[in-house]
């Protein structure tokens, strides 16, 4: 059992798996509409700092007074005899409730970043026929798990869902799981460690153990074709799972097509679309209840159907150009002391703003995959989405276990949201210095997303070269890497971190590319809410924040090719590199919303364009 990431990095574990071998581990899509037993709730938990339950103080095989994971009463083990010695007691340790962040549990692990172990008991289903897999929705960021004192299986990344089968380890009654989950970010992670968010430690989405019946499926796929056709793909698991019967209905839409899989127990089918199909789009976010049966297995998922393309500097819905109307968010729930916990309630809350409050039809899910919760609320509001991996600033462009790691992740990811109508756009990197090295990793990433999904558009946030020597603030698209994109995406701060003086801003000239989309996928000026400078205009007033979007978007509307936007950021959010004390005190705010949802002066500057644009696309 290889341990979590450690750092320094010259000790880190051999660690996540290449694309290939994503398809070997069990996937279970759309798993979260799976039977399953919820293991949300009280867990026992306790810190490592020196990982001594991984490794012992000269690296040697950890003391087993310190593996947490073990399978005994600690307090009877040394009751029972005086030689006995453990230096933790899982079941006797605090607290903390799962899932959510462990800064939740105690203030103290705020700024904790290493191992924290975690554990529980809970009792077997009873009527246990098939297949039980342990799934988790996310822990951040490197995660081992063992069942009864045996290890299950160990994960690399914090946002995206991994699962292993627990079928032989599981026993009849009680069982004891242990989770370790280490949060240190190392030169080597995705992402690494020096990013502009709290890097928040634990299991951070649900934990369910999911049963299935011994063939079950594992992935599907269900989607409209760029040409109008119904596809699906599925890849079945288990003993029956080659030249096995399938069958996908559409009851809605009295679909009923059946087939049988190969002999690798993969099944792909294509057929015209009915007629009476109702194209997804924001506007009307319609859905489909989508089953596909195999044997005693059972896959259902709710799926719009649409199609997205690029035609020369234009997006299209369903064949028709649409602007992008949207606002970036971080995974981070309303409320004075997020713990990303994102329920079904507040993500719906959350997206209401943008859909409602900011007559918006988009949202940039930043800088890494979020919540499935998530994802499907975007399906059912109807916002069209960008969906990212954190390869953000800074990433170890050479090493190839970094970039292994990285296209697990997105792999991962677009496995988990094919499915996901709202996901328009896949981006591969926020804001990376151009390189050779980087130019190779990223052009890897893009490659990759192509093979996994035809059906959507590719984009990166890209850096822009200033013209120094310019009297208006004139910027150009240098990166080499426009050429490979779908989408070119720009994140704009000029008059915020700049010395531009905002007048200045709609005057900007852009040099791009004509021949593609363009998206401001940032712009933004920091704002606390309730502080006031009307005169002066000084930086973090709610003043400031609402001219620099006025003028930021009277630029905008001078850029041609521009089809979209997702200012920075929809709501405050926690950040460590962000400490002015007067205004700032750990909290990033760019949001349009303060963490405790007021509302500062620019959402309305964004909302009354949004209404316009709204209004001009009817
Ligand atoms: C950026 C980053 C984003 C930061 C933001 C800021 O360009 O992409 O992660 O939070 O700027 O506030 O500076």
């Amino acid at each position: 059992m290889p341990a979590p990431a450690q750092s320094p990095p010259a000790q880190s574990p051999p660690v996540a798996l290449p694309l290939a071998t994503v398809q070997t581990e069990p996937l279970l899509v759309s798993a979260d509409l799976r039977d399953g037993i919820d293991l949300s709730g009280d867990w026992h938990y306790s810190i490592d700092p020196y990982r001594s339950g991984i490794a012992g103080f000269h690296g040697e095989a950890p003391d087993r007074g310190q593996q947490r994971y073990l399978d005994i009463d600690v307090r009877q083990a040394m009751a029972a005899d005086n030689r006995t010695l453990y230096e933790f007691d899982m079941a006797h340790s605090p607290v903390a409730r799962l899932p959510g962040a462990w800064l939740a549990a105690t203030p103290e692990l705020r700024h904790y970043q290493g191992l924290v172990w975690y554990q529980r008991t809970f009792t077997a289903p009873a009527d246990r026929k098939g297949r039980v897999f342990l799934r988790f929705g996310a822990a951040n960021y490197a995660t081992v798990v063992y069942l009864n004192g045996q290890p299950l299986g160990r994960h690399e990344g914090g946002f995206t869902p991994f699962a292993f089968e627990a079928t032989r380890l599981l026993r009849d009654g009680e069982n004891q799981i242990t989770i370790g989950v280490d949060s240190a970010a190392t030169p080597t992670t995705v992402p690494p460690p020096v990013t502009d968010w709290e890097n928040y430690g634990g299991v951070t989405r649900e934990i369910r153990l999911v049963q299935t019946p011994a063939t079950y499926v594992d992935t599907a796929w269900v989607r409209l074709t760029r040409d109008g056709k119904l596809a699906v793909d599925a890849h079945l698991d288990g003993p029956a799972a080659a030249n096995a019967p399938v069958r996908l209905t559409i009851a809605d839409l009295k679909l009923d097509l059946a087939g049988k899989t190969d002999a690798a127990g993969n099944w792909r089918a294509t057929m015209a679309a009915p007629r009476a199909l109702v194209r997804w789009s924001p506007e009307q976010p319609k859905l489909y209840d989508v089953t596909l049966s195999s044997g005693e297995d059972r896959w259902r998922d709710r799926i719009g159907f649409r199609t997205v393309e690029r035609r020369g500097a234009d997006i299209l819905l369903n064949g028709k150009p649409v602007f992008l109307r949207g606002i970036s968010m971080h995974e981070e729930e309303i409320g004075a002391n997020p713990a990303r916990i994102i329920t079904p309630a507040n993500a719906r809350a959350l997206l209401g703003e943008i859909k409602e409050g900011l007559h918006g039809n988009y949202v940039r899910l930043s800088h890494y995959p979020h919540s499935e919760v998530m994802t499907r609320a975007a399906d059912e509001l109807g916002l069209l989405v960008w969906s990212e991996v954190p390869v953000y600033w800074m990433v170890a462009w050479g090493n190839t276990q970094t970039l292994a790691t990285a296209r697990n992740m997105l792999a991962e990811n677009i496995l988990r949201d094919r499915n996901r109508a709202s996901i328009a756009i896949w981006s591969v990197a926020n804001e990376t210095p151009v390189s050779d090295a980087r130019n190779a990793f990223l052009r890897q990433l893009i490659a990759d997303v192509r093979a996994l999904d035809d059906t959507r558009l590719v984009s990166a946030a890209l850096l822009v070269e200033r013209d120094r020597a310019a009297k208006v603030p004139t910027m150009a698209m240098a990166d080499p890497l426009a050429a490979d994109l779908d989408v070119l995406a720009i994140n704009t701060y000029n008059g915020w971190y700049t010395g531009d003086r905002l007048a200045d801003l709609p005057g900007s000239v852009w040099q791009i590319p004509d021949d593609k989309p363009l998206i401001f996928s940032e712009f933004g000026a920091d704002a606390k809410a309730g502080f006031h400078s009307p005169e002066k205009m000084q930086k973090f007033s709610e003043e400031f924040q609402a001219e620099f979007y006025r003028k930021t978007l009277e630029m905008a509307d001078r850029v041609p090719t521009l089809r979209g936007m997702s200012p920075w950021i929809l709501k405050d959010f926690r950040s460590p590199r962000r400490q002015n004390p007067d205004f700032q005190i750990g909290w990033n705010r760019k949001g349009l919303i303060s963490e405790t949802g007021e509302r500062k002066q620019a959402f309305a500057v964004l909302a009354d364009y949004y209404a316009r644009k709204a209004a001009v696309a009817g």
